[in-house]
């Protein structure tokens, strides 16, 4: 049984306060993988410093990209399989500029937004003991400051900031244009993506431009509401499996 670590559901609006954790869920959710989820809050205990990862005929392999290579190495676990190439293509872009751009401004708008700050504090801090809790959250946003300069969107100005989350939501809206799912009538990779990096921009009570541009595209709106029913269904599949071999 491959175990899944990821961080407990704490946000509300989103299944997984991680677009990265959710991705993984979902992805192994869907392609019917069965699985244990252990919720952990301490990312150094991840093999990379950083959920999610899995534990696997007992060795620990982390990164959601890693993971699901892996997966469909060893076990033939393939959410796009019948795509062809060129689409392949389509959703490795996709997806690399969900994670390695539109993540960040995702982080910025939830630790240096100030409005957002006491939201997150108590998301990730809430059950430190004095001195602790007025040390830790304040040198935790410091190395996420820190992060974001040397990432290099934090050098930039918050509305431009911003203007990079909008023009990339517009090309993910543009790409799904009228379309159920990005490829085809069923859900791939590409779609799990955008699902879990969408509701987490959209989903939990923490307002910024960003959202407001995620709340502009219907398109993107109907296609989370498509795949959060069919992440919710397959919960549910789960969970009968779980009884009936119980
Ligand atoms: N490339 C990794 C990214 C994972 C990631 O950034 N995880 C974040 C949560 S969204 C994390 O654990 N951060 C903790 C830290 O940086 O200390 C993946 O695809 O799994």
């Amino acid at each position: 049984m491959i175990r899944l670590y990821i961080f407990p559901a704490s946000l509300k609006g989103t299944p997984n306060p991680s677009s990265f954790c959710l991705k993984l869920e979902a992805a192994l959710r869907l392609a019917g993988v069965p699985h244990e989820v252990c919720y952990e809050t301490d990312p150094r205990k991840a093999p990379k410093g950083k959920l999610p990862f899995i534990e696997i005929e007992g060795r620990r392999i982390g990164d959601s990209t890693l993971v699901l290579d892996h997966l469909r190495e060893t076990l033939g676990v393939d959410l796009d399989r019948g795509l062809s190439e060129a689409e392949k293509a389509q959703s490795h872009m996709l997806q690399r500029m969900l994670d390695e751009r539109l993540y960040w401004v995702i982080v910025h708008s939830r630790w240096i937004e100030e409005a957002n700050w006491p939201t997150v504090k108590a998301l990730f801090f809430s059950g430190l003991p004095f001195p602790l809790s007025a040390i830790v959250p304040r040198m935790a946003r410091k190395s996420v400051r820190a992060t974001l300069t040397a990432h290099g969107i934090g050098r930039h100005t918050v509305e431009e900031i911003y203007a990079f989350g909008k023009q990339d939501l517009a090309a993910v809206a543009a790409m799904l244009g009228d379309k159920p799912f990005f490829f085809g009538d069923k859900p791939t990779l590409a779609d799990v993506s955008v699902f879990a990096t969408f509701i987490n921009i959209t989903g939990p009570e923490m307002e910024s431009p960003l959202k407001e541009a995620a709340l502009g595209h219907e398109n993107l709106l109907r296609h989370a509401e498509r795949m959060g029913e069919i992440y919710a269904s397959t919960r549910q599949k789960q969970r009968i499996a779980l009884t009936l071999a119980a």
